[in-house]
């Protein structure tokens, strides 16, 4: 038995995530979860929400509210999908938190000590009309790169190009339109990345067996362009963690808060904090899971992103805790995901195109969503929603596989002997044949979860299904049962023993309907199986159940051609 930690990249509070974001982070990450419990792992799984930064303001102004405010409604919003998709996390966190605040505050004193941060006095745009600096979002122009006319300010949104609000041409304030504005020096702290480049350079070294997705993005940041460079991690904001505090070794920096990239990762460790808090636990147990002078040496960490956070991850948040001199646990393994698209393009928040989380969920049960998402994530390349291939995945594989072997074993069990597995008959070739063949699958299952090939994993579990499948049609208990009451039984109960095995097999990617077939089979706390010709004498003769209501509904083509239109966008 081992120890993990599994954390998933932090949704942005300013707005409901779309199903692309969903799969590549939070998804997989519950997948994994699920699957290290069922072996018996001790695992803590966190995420939280990322709430500091010029898009949480600026959103907060829109909706009316103070930021504080709205970040509260907007975790809680967040926290209800999570519970909805079945979102397994040990703790749900906010960046926002005391934790954070102090964490974030501490790492930035040990960076200071160690020669890592410095101050640097900077030209920024400031807004008389709004009697404020501009960092980031709240500046906008035209891109001095590609010639679009919204470029903000720390990226132009069309050509890519990272930007600093002074690179920007014809520029206006974000939150007045006024392009009265001038450019003021001001003080700001710089972290110096820069000199932890081989340090990083080696680590990233070692990890030989992270996906290339990872590694080449990480390396291409260390080695050509800007990647690299020293930057600045304070910002002129009110909302987010002071950079003046209470034993600050620096002075004259009221009125500024660290940059959101700064404490978003910092956060991972300040919510396994907040779960101690939560649960009347001492600092010894969180410790225990980050700290490797507390015995996190042990524990094995694995994170789960989206591509475009992996240089955060692999570089700046990395430099964070080894510039600080102490002894905190790096991680182990990044996950990383490409996009997924929506019917050939892209999902887009304000075209309105594409299905958000709240959307997904008053559609359809959370299980349709996981297992599609799941079986299709975009693991080696980008990978694309279609309503069509939604719907063949739920009515084929879980309708007409899983759905329909399930319904139609137990009820034709009801229909002979009642609602209890049969006595009589043996288990012979047929049966040996499917055990050898699951037991096949099932290795290749496992090894694909440990290596979190998700998609992989699904297509062994789906051929573990069909196994069973196709031996309930070939083995006809219906036409065997005229001449042979005893034979058919043997298959029956061969097969009731089939779901049980399903359940605890499924559950990390259809947890609902495996809780259904657990308690339909009065069969909760069924194990992971480690000897298959075990697990399938599980329920013996006698052993009572419930024929489960249909397991999952088949989506109609005029459904499936109204949610087209519907999401199609303008
Ligand atoms: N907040 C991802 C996003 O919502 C970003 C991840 C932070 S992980 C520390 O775009
Ligand atoms: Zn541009």
């Amino acid at each position: 038995m081992s120890r993990i930690l599994i954390t998933s990249a932090l949704p942005y509070i300013n707005g409901i995530k779309h199903l692309g974001n969903l799969v590549g982070s939070q998804l997989p990450s519950d997948a994994y979860a699920r699957y290290m419990r069922a072996r018996g792992h001790e695992v803590m799984y966190i995420c939280a929400t990322d709430e500091h930064g010029t898009p949480a303001e600026l959103a907060a102004a829109k909706a009316g509210k103070p930021v504080a405010e709205f970040c509260a409604d907007m975790w809680q919003v967040q926290k209800d999908i999570a519970d909805g998709f079945r979102l397994s996390f040990d703790h749900f966190g906010r960046s926002s938190s005391d934790r954070n605040h102090k964490l974030t505050q501490h790492l930035a004193v040990k960076l200071w000590e160690a020669g890592l941060i410095e101050e640097i006095t900077e030209s920024q745009v400031y807004s008389n009309a709004d009697g404020r600096f501009l960092p980031d979002r709240y500046i906008e122009g035209t891109c001095p790169n590609c010639g679009f006319e919204n470029a903000r300010g720390d990226q132009c949104e069309n050509c890519t190009k990272q930007l600093d609000p002074t690179d920007l041409i014809n520029p206006r304030s974000a939150v007045s339109g006024s392009t009265d504005l001038e450019v003021r020096d001001t003080k700001h702290l710089y972290l110096r990345q820069s000199k932890m480049r081989d340090q990083l350079d080696a680590w990233i070294d070692t990890k030989k067996d992270w996906p290339i997705l990872t590694t080449s993005i990480a390396k291409k940041w260390l080695h050509d362009g800007d990647g690299l460079q020293d930057r600045g991690i304070t910002r002129d904001l009110n909302w987010g963690v002071p950079v003046q505090f209470d034993g600050a070794p620096w002075s004259g920096m009221d009125g500024k808060v660290f940059y959101v990239w700064f404490d978003a990762p910092i956060e991972y460790i300040a919510a396994t904090a907040e779960w101690a808090d939560a649960h009347g636990k001492s600092d010894a147990d969180w410790e225990r899971w980050w700290r490797t002078d507390a015995g996190a040496d042990d524990v094995h960490y694995v994170q789960f992103m989206g591509k475009d956070n992996v240089p955060f991850h692999t570089l700046s948040f990395p430099a964070t805790i080894m510039g600080s001199g102490e002894d905190w646990k790096l991680v182990d393994f990044i996950k990383s995901y490409n996009w997924l698209n929506y019917e050939g393009g892209k999902f887009s928040t304000s075209q309105g195109r594409g299905v958000f989380m709240d959307q997904a969920l008053e559609i359809m049960p959370s299980d349709y969503w996981r297992w599609w998402l799941l079986s299709n994530a975009p693991e080696s390349n980008d990978s694309d929603f279609t309503w069509e291939s939604f719907q063949a995945g739920v009515n084929k594989d879980l309708a007409d596989v899983l759905g329909n072997f399930v319904s139609r074993v137990t009820k034709f069990c009801r229909s002979k002997w009642g609602e209890e597995v049969p006595a009589g008959g043996e288990y012979g070739a047929a049966e040996d044949a499917v055990i050898a063949e699951i037991g096949k699958r099932l290795t290749a299952y496992q090894t694909h979860m440990e290596s979190i090939e998700i998609r992989k994993a699904t297509a062994e579990l789906r051929a573990i299904w069909v196994a069973g499948n196709e031996y309930l049609q070939a083995a006809a208990p219906w036409s065997v049962y005229k001449e042979d009451p005893e034979a058919a039984a043997a298959i029956v109960r061969f097969a009731l023993n089939l779901i049980p095995l399903y359940a605890v097999l499924s559950e990390p990617f259809i947890p609902d309907a495996a809780a259904a077939m657990l308690t339909a089979m009065n069969a909760e706390g069924t194990k992971w199986p480690d000897d298959l010709p075990n697990a399938m004498a599980a329920l013996a003769p006698g052993h009572a159940f419930t024929t489960p209501d249909v397991l999952f509904t088949k989506i109609a083509d005029e459904t499936r051609e109204a949610l087209e239109a519907r999401f199609a966008g303008e």
